[in-house]
């Protein structure tokens, strides 16, 4: 899964792609190095960051939306607003990528009625102010709690279990020892039965653990990328596809084998 954030002030790239042109052209670019997905979003979620009203948010990312999904690729909409969901399905898009987890009850009918699929993020707190003191008894446990939560509520809605894809939510609320802990245990969410997404792409824990600022972090992404499909992980949201299609090949390759006519 590509990121493409339509944004000004992203934490990573805010402001790159924030014209359109130039968002559509990324968008076919993360396609050709070998995406499967394009996911746009139009706020910020970095911590501190103030949210918009749905209107500003489709204004921002409506064309992106449509002519993607014109052009064939699988495009997910990064929002936790119903109504910026409802057009982006409408507009082509068939994935509804959620952070606050399906909290709104009219985003769980929507995503019912469309019968598309879903990201189900854990979040503790909200963008503004979730990394003040980000706590948890245990941090896999209690994100194992709040997953099979929403899986009863969803399936009490009429989503099916195929579509539900959940994702621990790197970051959102969490210190970097929270992040590494998740990321270690993150084989412990199979057992649930859905597929998993895990979006650690140049996230700030890998500057704690390493020193590298934003601009710096694609070998700790790729660590992170090949460990996550070791555990399982079905779905990885990055900025940097190519190298990541790469790093997830070796992996896979490692995992499962494969043969060479030239060994
Ligand atoms: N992370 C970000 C945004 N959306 N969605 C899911 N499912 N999982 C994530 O880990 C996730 C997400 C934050 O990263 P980014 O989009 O690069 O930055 P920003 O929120 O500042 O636009």
């Amino acid at each position: 899964m590509g990121i493409l954030n339509v944004t000004p002030d992203s934490f990573s790239d805010g402001g790159l792609h924030h014209r359109e042109e130039r968002a559509l052209t990324r968008a076919h670019d993360m396609l050709d190095e070998g995406a499967d997905i394009i996911d746009v979003g139009g706020e910020s979620s970095r911590p501190g960051a103030e949210p918009l009203t749905a209107d500003e948010e489709w204004w921002r990312i409506g064309n992106v939306v449509e002519d993607a999904a014109r052009g064939g690729a699988q495009v997910s909409v990064d929002t936790y607003k119903p109504e910026v969901a409802r057009k982006a399905l409408s507009a082509g898009a068939s994935m509804v990528n959620d952070i606050t987890g399906l909290a709104d009850e009219r985003m769980m009918r929507l995503v019912a009625e469309h019968g598309c699929e879903v990201v189900v993020m854990h979040m503790q707190g909200t963008p503004a102010t979730m990394q003040e003191n980000p706590s948890y008894e245990d941090v896999v446990a209690d994100v194992a709690a709040f997953f099979e939560e929403r899986i009863d509520a969803a399936r009490g809605a009429n989503i099916t279990k195929k579509n539900i894809i959940l994702d621990p939510g790197i970051g959102f609320g969490k210190s970097a020892a929270h992040n590494l802990e998740l990321i270690k245990r993150l084989d412990d969410f199979k057992s649930l039965g859905c597929r998993m997404l895990l979006g650690a792409s140049r996230k700030s824990f890998i500057g704690a653990v390493t020193g590298a600022d934003v601009e710096h972090r694609l070998p700790g992404s790729l660590a992170v990328a090949a460990l996550a499909v070791e555990k399982g992980v079905d779905v990885l949201r990055v900025h940097d596809v190519i190298e990541t299609v790469q790093a997830v090949r070796v992996a896979e390759a490692v995992g499962e084998g494969i043969s060479y006519d030239n060994d």
